[in-house]
């Protein structure tokens, strides 16, 4: 019930965005194939990031985009059900997890763009299927009040979740939607294998107030004081402090937590393949990864040139696990079935 009333909010809550501009006509693209001057995309970050980054593009190249802003378990559904007849060409943002899992599933185009060659190995597709644009955290973002209130600290490990004091308390994506909460369970099923980490998931779903679609909700809903714990990615709780919710404390788990490679990829078929190209090829350069944090986006960058937002030094010293990326976005889907029967047990 609770999913069903979730999944009606996501179709409600898509947002599309076309942001007209000069554009000329068609041209020859070099496939010899006519390329018109539009490019569908999915977007599975913030959206002011995807308004800036279009605005930017569009000036650049004339070539006209529109965007449609999902969580990654929404555009996996999405480009599985248009297989068959691809209405995007580029997926762009979202942890790399769920492109993982779309080239396995057959739904993704080989690029290696040209300015790939810049990006660390361990930021991209061995096999040039998908390339890491940013990289993020997971943690924690705690409301300072509410805490005070109850006279507890804000939490510190995975563990500290499953104290008394956190009881209906903590809010966090849905792992089947959302990117940033199969961060957290493929985190965790990593560093207790899969029994523990599934007994841990079934624990800590007792200490829920409840599940959001997306993984920036959490720490939104922590700093208006909905809950006392929000587990996010970390440069958003950043962002909505900065935007005025003072309450937010940010912790890490001391255990050590996972991160997100946030990748952009080609879709299979695609109607506007060259522009898409002409996309990857641009959110890869200094310039372009520099804007996101004109907008609040403080993720890590890719690209060693790009200067990393001042605001993500504070995560400097966060503990990461060896997330294994390539483990996770192909054990998503069963994982994510394994997740519902422990929770429902
Ligand atoms: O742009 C902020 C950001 O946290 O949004 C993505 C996040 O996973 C939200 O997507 P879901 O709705 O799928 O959880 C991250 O990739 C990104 O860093």
């Amino acid at each position: 019930m609770k999913l069903r009333k979730l999944f009606a909010i996501t179709l409600t809550g898509m947002m599309l965005v076309t942001a007209g501009c000069g554009g000329g006509g068609d041209k020859k693209s070099t496939a010899g194939k006519e390329s018109s001057k539009k490019l569908v995309m999915y977007w599975g970050a913030l959206e002011d990031w995807m308004v800036k980054d279009i605005a930017a593009f569009e000036k650049e190249t004339g070539i006209k985009v529109e965007a449609v802003r999902m969580s990654s378990g929404e555009v996996i559904g999405r480009i599985k059900a248009e297989k068959a007849n691809p209405k995007a060409s580029l997926w762009f943002g979202g942890p790399a997890d769920g492109q993982i899992q779309a080239k396995a599933d057959g739904l993704l185009e080989k690029y290696i763009s040209p300015n790939a060659e810049k990006i660390p190995a361990q930021f991209k597709d061995p096999d040039g299927y998908w390339t890491g644009v940013y990289v993020g955290y997971l943690g924690f973002a705690s409301n300072q009040q509410l805490l005070k209130e109850k006279g507890v600290p804000a939490p510190k490990s995975w563990e500290d979740l499953l104290k008394p004091e956190f009881k209906g308390q903590i809010i966090s994506a849905n792992p089947g939607s959302s990117g940033t909460a199969y961060t957290m369970l493929a985190t965790i099923v990593q560093m207790k294998g899969e029994q523990a980490g599934l007994e841990y998931m079934a624990a800590l779903d007792k200490q829920m107030k409840n599940y959001q679609k997306s993984g920036t909700a959490p720490a939104r809903l922590a700093g208006q004081g909905e809950c006392m714990v929000g587990i996010t990615f970390l440069h958003d709780a950043i962002k909505y402090r900065e935007e005025g919710m003072k309450d937010l404390v940010l912790t890490a788990p001391s255990e050590g937590t996972g991160y997100e490679i946030g990748a952009v990829s080609l879709i299979k078929g695609g109607p506007d393949q060259e522009n898409a190209k002409k996309f990857i090829d641009w959110c890869l350069t200094k310039k372009a990864q520099e804007i996101g944090q004109t907008v609040g986006s403080y993720q890590f960058l890719t690209n060693p040139e790009a200067t990393p937002p001042q605001q993500a030094a504070e995560l400097n010293n966060t503990k990461l696990v060896k997330y294994d990326f390539a483990w996770a976005g192909q054990n998503r889907s069963a994982l994510v079935e394994k997740w519902n029967k422990a929770i429902k047990a």
